[in-house]
This record gives C-alpha cells, sequence and structure tokens, in this order.
C-alpha cells in the first residue's frame, strides 16, 4: 500500500469580491457585491465577508441582495484581472509541487506528499503557501490539509477567512462521522433529501450502511459515498500534464424529454467544463456530447474542430449541431454529459487573428 498522501486545498477567501477590495480602497470595509446590477435579472457572484453579514451569498438574485442591503455597493465582474491573480496563484503552487489541479479560478488541490520544502511538513508549506499569495497578490486565502482531496477540501472552509485546517488521519474517521451529509462534495440538495429521508443525516448514520443497500439507493454513487463515510477517497489529484479531458454530466431525478430543458441542462454543464477548462489554462479541439435514455442505452456525439474551444458559447456552439444527430427530446433522456478532450495550451497556439495583430501595414 501507498503510504499516507499530504493533500492541501487552497481556496481564496471571497475571491471577485477581494480582488475589487484590493484594487478600489473606498470599498473596502464596505458590504460589496460583485455581479448583476441591482435592478436588473442578474445574480450574486460573490460578495464581500460584510455583505454576507446581512445574508447575501452567491447565485442570489441581485435585486434580493439589494433589498437585504439597500446600502451595499454593486459592482460588475473584471474577469481578465480575476484570470490574471488565477495565473499568478497557480504559478506559485508549482513552486512547491508538479502535482497542482485547479478546479476554478480560485481554488486548486497540491499534493506535496513528495515535497522537500519544509522537511516535508505539508502545514508549513500551506502556511508558507498562504503567506505568499499574501505577499505577491496582496489577497487572503484559506488552506485545508489533510491525507485526501475529500477531507483538505472540507478543511479549508472551516476557518474561512484566512484559515489554515489541519485533519489528520487520526482525526478523519471521527472528523466526517460528525459532518452532515449536505457538506459531502457531491452531496446537492437533491442527494441529501433522499438521505434524510433514510434517516441519513451524517457521515455515522451513513456508515451504519451496507455498500449494497447504498448502491440500491445511489447507484454508481454509492462506493464514493461508503468511502467517504469512513474517511476514504483514493481519488489522485491529476495535474493538467497528465488531463486527457475535462467533462461533466448530470443524471436527472426524473426523465426529461422537453428540448428547451435539455439544452438548459447543456447549457450548464458546458458552462462548468469551460470555467474548469479555463482556470487550467487550457483548450481542446474534441467535444463530446453524451446521452443515455430512459432505457439506459447511450449514445455519444463528438465534433472535432480546427481551433481550439474554451468559452461555454463556444462549447455551446458545437453542441448545438451535435444534439440533433441523437435522439434526444423525441426519446427521454435520463442523462446529459458535455466533455472537452484534445486539450492543448491555447497560448501556444498562433490563431489567424492574432496573427493579423503583427501584420499590420510595413512602417
Ligand atoms: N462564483 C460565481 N458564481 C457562483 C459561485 C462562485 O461567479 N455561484 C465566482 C465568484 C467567486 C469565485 O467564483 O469569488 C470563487 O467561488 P467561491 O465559492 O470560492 O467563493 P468566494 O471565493 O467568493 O468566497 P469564499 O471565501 O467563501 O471562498
Ligand atoms: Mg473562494
Amino acid at each position: 500500500m501507498a503510504g499516507i498522501r499530504k493533500i492541501i486545498h487552497i481556496d481564496m477567501d471571497a475571491f471577485y469580491a477581494a480582488v475589487e477590495q484590493r484594487d478600489f480602497p473606498e470599498y473596502r470595509g464596505k458590504p460589496l457585491v460583485v455581479g448583476g446590477r441591482p435592478n436588473s435579472r442578474g445574480v450574486v457572484a460573490t460578495c464581500s465577508y460584510e455583505a454576507r453579514k446581512f445574508g447575501i451569498h452567491s447565485a442570489m438574485p441581485s435585486a434580493h441582495a439589494h433589498r437585504l442591503c439597500p446600502h451595499a455597493i454593486f459592482v460588475q465582474p473584471r474577469f481578465d484581472v480575476y484570470r490574471r491573480v488565477s495565473r499568478e496563484i497557480q504559478a506559485l503552487f508549482r513552486e512547491y509541487t508538479e502535482t497542482v489541479e485547479p478546479l476554478s479560478l480560485d481554488e486548486a488541490y497540491l499534493d506535496v506528499s513528495a515535497s522537500t520544502h519544509h522537511s516535508g511538513s505539508a502545514t508549513l508549506i500551506a502556511k508558507d503557501v498562504k503567506r505568499r499569495i499574501q505577499a505577491d497578490t496582496q489577497l487572503t486565502a484559506s488552506a485545508g490539509v489533510s491525507y485526501n482531496k475529500f477531507l483538505a477540501k472540507i478543511a479549508s472552509d472551516l476557518d474561512k477567512p484566512d484559515g489554515l485546517t489541519l485533519i489528520t488521519p487520526e482525526e478523519g474517521p471521527d472528523f466526517v462521522a460528525r459532518l452532515p451529509v449536505g457538506k459531502f462534495h457531491g452531496v446537492g440538495r437533491a442527494t441529501e433529501k433522499r438521505m434524510f429521508e433514510h434517516g441519513i443525516r451524517t457521515g455515522a448514520d451513513l456508515r451504519e450502511w451496507a455498500l449494497a443497500d447504498l448502491q440500491k439507493l445511489f447507484g454508481k454513487s454509492a462506493g464514493y459515498y461508503f468511502r467517504a463515510a469512513r474517511g476514504v477517497d483514493e481519488r489522485p489529484v491529476v495535474s493538467d500534464r497528465v488531463r486527457k479531458s475535462i467533462g461533466s454530466e448530470t443524471t436527472f431525478q426524473s426523465d426529461i424529454d422537453d428540448m428547451e430543458t435539455i439544452l438548459l441542462h447543456i447549457q450548464r454543464l458546458a458552462e462548468s467544463v469551460a470555467e474548469s477548462v479555463e482556470a487550467r489554462q487550457l483548450a481542446g479541439r474534441t467535444l463530446t456530447l453524451k446521452v443515455k435514455f430512459d432505457d439506459f442505452r447511450q449514445v455519444t456525439r463528438s465534433a472535432t474542430v480546427e481551433r481550439p474551444l474554451q468559452s461555454a458559447q463556444e462549447l455551446m456552439a458545437q453542441v448545438r449541431r451535435l444534439l440533433p444527430r441523437t435522439e434526444a427530446g423525441a426519446r427521454k433522456v435520463r442523462l446529459l454529459g458535455v466533455t472537452l478532450s484534445n486539450l492543448t495550451d491555447p497560448s501556444k497556439e498562433a490563431y489567424p487573428e492574432q496573427l493579423d495583430l503583427f501584420d499590420g501595414p510595413a512602417t
């Protein structure tokens, strides 16, 4: 058996809002909302900790946030700046280990098992990473340190903002036993409700179930829940260099055949893939759409294009071509998936548009 791993999960505090407060001192110490305007139909991307005291949170309609805190300052996101900061912190992570897996612009796993920094102390490395982030970007991050991804991610959230929490292998199982199931990564509202209906409220409750019984309730995810309830998670930290594809899929509680709903779900998947692809500063040439029907039959349709795709919009353009090549809508759909593969680093590619920049009139 391999030795105990050392995993760090880093997550920036109130990321977009913290960047705005850094760049505009007049926003500091104030409730600040980044996202849609208060009089629009937009939503809150994130908000400062001062705004959270009023009950404002991510994904809430901006109009609602405005009612909760009429004197809050609303600003539009500046994605270019967030991307730049993201690149800075990711470069910094790579000074400690090659095994860095970014999850979004503000979040990444680091596997420091083989690191020789700080005599291999993951806690000291995490402390140092936080110090460097602060020094280089004037922003704070929270870190979770543990022996797997599941616990490291939970740990980083325990003492936000500017937190550093360690969950040792000795503490892991007891910690998970007390954990509400809603805090398990991958347990959404629907699964949580399902678990509640069966009297499963904490890791300890979950642990009383045999794997076979969990499988009857939760299918493929059962194994993950079974192991997670015991503080076990063997998923490796996957760095970009070995990653072959980035995808996202979703299974529905009840099968759907309404085209508009199908497209809406695909749009969400495309956005999630695009975010992940962008966080890793990648793009991809092959888009695959997966559709599983109510009879569990599954089809995939792929398109490969010359110019690498990255944004949700670019992904959707391909999906719109592929979707009519499936029976989605005519038949009920139980699962949809969007995957981008043939990954490439777009900064190393030259596109005609970019070449134009250098093709100006000779002087
Ligand atoms: N984000 C978004 N829409 C969401 C959630 C997040 O646009 N529904 C963006 C804005 C956040 C960034 O992603 O700043 C990071 O998301 P986090 O969930 O890590 O939230 P924050 O970093 O803002 O706050 P926290 O301190 O809780 O991590
Ligand atoms: Mg964050």
